[in-house]
């Protein structure tokens, strides 16, 4: 989910400075260039944007049991979770870091995230409760880049579990209708080093893995992610004591959005499933 479904009112700013950037180094005669960069600015496409996230291919499954031991996670990348660029403008710095792997093998993507976290904390009971308003999770958004439709995917370390899926992010807030897939068709594991729930320590990380089976994302005429086309945002909701910087919790992706919002859906970066 999000802190405010609003999309900022700085969007064109944010955007016209990359844009005067390549005027002042490249000199424009092509109009197609000129119609290029005009659609880049109305499409929101970001340079950092475009930057794939790539999921290696395995040839062994992942043991899905919240444990990063498997011998194919060695060979996954690992991308750190960031602040927004607007928070690091201000200063901010990510206090409890946090990296992402990706790994496929055509008929399932495996994602695990490993959070360093002081304090381990959820309150949620069951899963589809809004748990990233009851505790610590991770969250992972997936999108064919030319629809308004998209997944949102919930993971608590106390491994409960939330599924969206929005036909488009201005029927957010909406009243009236469930957003919410049931029963969930993706399985998580997760593992704690610490004690969940307990303030009184200083806990040190957790870790989940999850599987998604590749076929069950498509919806209507979609083409599968493995031919290309689909965005990926991988994202965080960190509660703790611990925080130093600011009240609330610590919200981090991969990759770098603007703003602290989890829908702007032309930041989310290029899946790229490879071979
Ligand atoms: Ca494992
Ligand atoms: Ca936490």
């Amino acid at each position: 989910m999000e802190q405010s479904g609003r999309l900022p009112a700085s969007r064109t700013r944010a955007l016209a400075s990359p844009i005067r950037t390549r005027k002042t180094t490249l000199v424009i005669r092509s109009p197609l260039f000129l119609a290029a960069a005009f659609l880049l600015a109305a499409a929101g496409v970001s340079a950092a944007a475009r930057t794939p996230l790539v999921a290696a291919r395995t040839g062994s499954p992942v043991k899905v049991d919240g444990r990063l031991d498997d011998a194919a996670w060695k060979a996954a990348r690992p991308y750190a979770l960031e602040l927004s660029a607007s928070l690091a403008e201000e200063g901010w710095t990510v206090e409890d870091p946090g990296t992402v792997r990706l790994l496929h093998n055509e008929e399932t993507l495996w994602l695990s995230v490993d959070f360093q976290d002081c304090d381990v904390v959820s309150n949620a009971k069951a899963d589809d409760e809004e748990i990233y308003t009851l505790g610590d999770v991770a969250e992972v958004f997936l999108r064919p880049t030319q629809q308004t439709w998209y997944w949102e995917l919930h993971a608590a370390p106390n491994g409960l579990r939330s599924t969206y899926w929005w036909p488009g992010r201005g029927r957010l807030n909406l009243r009236g209708e469930d957003p919410h897939v049931r029963p969930p068709f993706w399985t998580v594991a997760v593992a704690v080093e610490g004690t969940l729930n307990d303030w009184r320590d200083k806990d040190r990380r957790w870790t989940a893995e999850i599987a998604i089976p590749i076929a069950k994302l498509l919806h209507e005429s979609d083409v599968s992610p493995l031919k290309g086309g689909w965005s990926l945002l991988v994202s965080r909701y960190n509660y703790t004591r611990w925080r130093r910087q600011a009240a609330g919790p610590e919200l981090t992706s991969a990759p770098r959005l603007p703003k602290p919002n989890y829908h702007l859906l032309e930041d989310y970066a290029p899946l790229k499933l490879a071979p």
